[in-house]
């Protein structure tokens, strides 16, 4: 299969090209290279030594010989040159990573929030209508997020996979609908995955495209098989404020005897997947494509729930570490129940790589590896949801 891999130079992004390229595909990376400058806006670097994306793709080569291609091109901006790029490479899919992913750098000043959704809704929508405009039958899978959902919203029932069975009444009686999950973002970042949603589901109504929308969880872990091959393949690790996602933040912190900054009272529950995980529920959708004239086809790309501080008491546990029950900058519900539908993706094969196994390693092969690459002043958040939410300075250790 020749796939093309938007925002392949990412975190999800890296090792799902290198899986797809070792799998046999024919892999292209599409990326403008935004989230490297972006950590030099916020003077932070990966915590892992993460090497120019000319240089991973030539030791890809070197170490498996196949080649990955790349081409340095902006999604939102660029629609002319995307649309040549599919008519000349006629990839039979494309993968969709390419967007700004973080809710705090999405909320922190007034331009991140314009960015968030001009850059996340017209790169999408570029990438749909580039497609049917070269009248190829080329299938789109798009990393969503379990975020559109919202958390709360439907009570103790579980989150289904994309669409909800509603009751309408009408003066003859009720008739039973099948509508979208109705969307509840909580940040700017996951309003533009919501708006994302809309755009598929026109795309396929009208245009008959082949979609398939991942609701991804919050992904942890580093390396998968072949990101571990050779240092100079090494995935990126985000621990700062902005970027950091709560469970790699508390295995850097742990490592660096760092208190485990817990937002609030950590009631926080949310859905977790191991960026292993990813890779291979990013192939079995590839394998698992939808037909023409299909819905868009929605998986919840989750394998396990845990609130925010029985994470943090696991690592306290684990290592000694203190935990640092912060003011919470965002607006959130201090406490949820998540329960998530996730049955298609294990009825696909997936064997999941669950915390009980994969936590330690990532302690010791990552986290302490690269603990002197950390910034300390760089750990808390400071993107606050609403003026007025800021931390003060004395409950910041750093
Ligand atoms: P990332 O920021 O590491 O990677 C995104 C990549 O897309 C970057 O390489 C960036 O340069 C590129 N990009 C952004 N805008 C672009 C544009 N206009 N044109 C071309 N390239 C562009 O993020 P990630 O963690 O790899 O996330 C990838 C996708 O998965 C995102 O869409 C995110 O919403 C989704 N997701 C991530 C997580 C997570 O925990 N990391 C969880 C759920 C869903
Ligand atoms: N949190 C803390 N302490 C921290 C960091 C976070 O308590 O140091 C809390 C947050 O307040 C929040 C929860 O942990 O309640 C999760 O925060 P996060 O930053 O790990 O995750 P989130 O902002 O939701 O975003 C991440 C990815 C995003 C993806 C989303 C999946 O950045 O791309 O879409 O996870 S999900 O959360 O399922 O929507």
């Amino acid at each position: 299969m020749k796939v093309l891999v938007l925002g392949g130079d990412g975190f999800c992004g890296w090792p799902t090209s290198l899986h797809l390229s070792e799998l046999g595909h024919d892999v292209s990376i599409v990326d403008n290279l935004s989230r490297r400058e972006i950590d030099l806006e916020l003077e932070v670097e990966s915590l892992t030594p993460i090497r120019p994306i000319g240089e991973r793709i030539r030791v890809w080569k070197e170490l498996s010989g196949r080649q990955i291609g790349f081409v340095h091109l902006d999604l939102a901006e660029e629609y002319d040159r995307f649309e040549s790029l599919l008519r000349a490479e006629r990839p039979d899919a494309v993968v969709h990573f390419g967007e700004q992913r973080a809710a705090p750098y999405s909320m922190r000043s007034t331009i991140a929030k314009r960015y968030t959704i001009d850059n996340n809704v017209r790169g999408t929508h570029n990438v749909l209508a580039g497609i049917v405009a070269s009248g190829l039958d080329i299938q789109v899978v798009h990393l969503g997020t379990m975020g559109v959902y919202g958390y709360g919203w439907s009570g103790s029932a579980p989150i289904p996979e994309g669409y909800l069975t509603v009751k309408v009444p009408t003066p003859d009686g009720d008739i039973e609908r099948e509508i979208l999950h109705p969307s509840n973002p909580g940040s700017v970042y996951h309003l533009s995955k919501t708006l994302d949603q809309l755009l598929f589901a026109f795309y396929c109504a009208n245009d008959q495209l082949r979609i398939t929308d991942l609701h991804q969880g919050i992904v942890w872990g580093t390396q998968t098989p072949q990101t571990s091959l050779d240092e100079r393949l090494i995935n990126r690790f985000d621990y700062d404020g902005d970027y950091g996602t709560v469970l790699n933040r508390f295995l850097m912190q742990a490592a660096i005897g760092h208190p485990l900054t817990v937002h609030g009272t950590g009631g926080q529950t949310r859905a977790f997947i191991h960026i292993r995980d990813t890779v291979r529920c990013v192939q079995l959708a590839l394998e698992n494509a939808p037909d023409r004239g299909d819905k868009v086809m929605v998986l919840n790309q989750v394998t396990e729930t845990y609130r925010v501080r029985d994470l943090a008491a696991l690592l306290s546990k684990l290592t000694g570490v203190e935990v640092a029950n912060l003011p919470n900058p965002r607006r959130e519900a201090a406490e949820n129940d998540l329960n998530v539908s996730r049955d298609q993706f294990l009825e696909l094969g997936l064997d999941p790589t669950y915390l009980s196994e994969g936590l330690l390693e990532e302690v010791r092969e990552i986290a302490l590896r690269y603990k002197d690459r950390a910034d300390t002043t760089k750990i808390i958040a400071r993107s606050v949801w609403r003026k007025g939410m800021e931390t003060s300075p004395d409950l910041m250790r750093s």
